[in-house]
């Protein structure tokens, strides 16, 4: 089945463009056949002279990053986004929510649900939409919502998975914690899976695992693209008998979100390190998977610095409710794994219930998918995707920030003169307070 990517504003184009490079040359990379043929089906059509071409729309209400996109794809001699499915205009939504979603959505819903309807034709079998944006600014977050919700309109039975790239809680723009609550408080009612990389985690990854010292949001993108690439790339739902997977979005959602009041997702991959290291290195299953395990229970969101003195609350401790405040809980787990000897790979600690929401057993919470071929050159790769409180302090940090300028009435006509009243601020507000307390109350 395939799966249509919006490119949604800057990062959501940048991003985009990095991750159909990496599953493209990884498919070039994997020695099997059907493999590659599963990979290229998913993402990519084929011209009538076999030339690999996106199955993508990208959207940006200014020409630059658009322009780039196509021109990087195009050098790559591998693959290309089609020209006809790209929608520019000549200024963007200046870091305002508001604008993108009420005055630059609807005035080009048209055009856009065209190319969209136009990419999804061109697929046998539609998996779903992966919309890519950032939340900070106006385009990706603004426009990206208003297409959203086009996409929950037009195909209700497909699946729609947004991936978010969550600013610099330092932040370079203003109003970024405004425009992220309202972006997730809208994509929370119109999307089946919320997927989120934050921009300080990715940027420890590139300076503390890869070594990197000028880093850019090339790097940056790198580092998502392979772990998204690592999570959508084909692979075996169950063991080495098991079936292929077929929708990559559909079965990420019946894994993961089985709730409608919790759709976050986050992402960690194991082994992460410079590609000059990569010949020297060996890994193995059972030590990868133990640290993975670690950082997922102490909520460490890289391989360097895990807090090993976080342990599962015993049986006693969960009845009384005394999970230590640094213990991370989870609703649900999906593994993937990647690699030599993948099916000799013991996964049953990621069962133990104690990891998990005592309302949902460890059978029904936690599922692998495996590939005996090795990913974007790692031998072996393990990455998990889960639903638990993992994002809870951020988002916590997130809406309290935004909340402080609302309450000292900051910017506020800025969003009022494209039409966001303060009620809707206020929806926004109360439901992310909502989903907050749902996370924290996780048992
Ligand atoms: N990881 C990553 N983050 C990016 C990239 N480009 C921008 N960002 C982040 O995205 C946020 C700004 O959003 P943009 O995507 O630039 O904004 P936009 O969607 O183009 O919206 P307007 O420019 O306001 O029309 C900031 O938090 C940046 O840190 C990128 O290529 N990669
Ligand atoms: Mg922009």
């Amino acid at each position: 089945m395939s799966v249509v990517t919006v490119q949604l504003g800057q990062c959501g184009n940048q991003v985009g463009q990095q991750l159909f490079d990496t599953l493209c040359s990884d498919a070039a990379l994997g020695h099997k056949r059907t493999y590659r043929a599963a990979s290229c089906e998913r993402f990519f059509h084929q011209t009538a002279h076999g030339e690999l071409v996106a199955r993508a729309v990208l959207i940006d209400m200014e020409p630059k990053v658009v322009k780039q996109s196509l021109a990087i794809a195009a050098k790559s001699g591998r693959w290309s986004y089609q020209d006809a499915s790209c929608f520019s205009q000549k200024q963007g939504s200046g870091n305002n929510w508001a604008n993108g979603f009420c005055v630059h959505g609807p005035r080009h819903r048209e055009k856009v649900e065209d190319l969209l309807r136009r990419e999804a034709e061109r697929c046998d079998r539609l998996a779903g939409f992966l919309a890519l944006m950032s939340v900070a600014g106006g385009t990706g977050s603004g426009v990206g919502t208003y297409v959203t919700q086009c996409l929950r309109d037009n195909y209700p039975k497909s699946f729609t998975v947004n991936h978010l790239t969550w600013p610099y809680m330092t932040g370079e723009v203003i109003v970024q914690n405004y425009n992220s609550v309202l972006t997730l408080a809208h994509l929370y009612r119109l999307s089946d899976a919320i997927l989120v990389h934050e921009n300080d985690t990715l940027h420890r990854i590139c300076s503390q695992l890869l070594h990197i010292r000028d880093i850019s949001f090339s790097d940056i993108n790198k580092v998502i693209a392979h772990q998204l690439g690592s999570v959508l790339q084909p692979a075996l739902t169950a063991d080495s008998y098991g079936v292929s997977s077929r929708n990559p979005l559909g079965e990420l959602v019946s894994g993961l979100v089985c709730h409608p009041e919790y759709k976050l997702l986050s992402v960690s991959t194991i082994p992460q390190m410079p590609s000059s290291s990569l010949a020297y290195s060996t890994f193995s299953w059972p030590l990868l998977l133990k640290h993975l395990r670690q950082m997922l229970i102490s909520n460490t969101k890289m391989e360097e610095g895990i807090d090993w003195q976080v342990q599962p609350p015993s049986a006693s401790e969960r009845t009384r409710s005394l999970t230590g405040s640094s213990f991370n809980t989870s609703l649900a787990n999906l593994l993937i794994l990647r690699g030599k000897d993948v099916f000799s790979a013991e996964t049953g600690d990621f069962e133990d219930g104690a990891l998990y929401t005592s309302w949902l057993p460890p059978q029904e919470a936690f599922s692998t998918w495996k590939s005996p071929v090795p990913f974007n050159k790692y031998e072996k790769s393990a990455t998990l995707v889960s639903n638990s409180q993992a994002l809870l302090k951020a988002l916590d940090n997130m809406v309290g920030k935004a909340w402080n300028m609302f309450a000292a009435r900051a910017y506020i006509h800025q969003y009022t003169k494209f039409g966001i009243s303060e009620e809707d601020f206020l929806d926004g507000f109360t439901s992310l307070e909502q989903i907050i307390s749902s996370y924290d109350g996780l048992k």
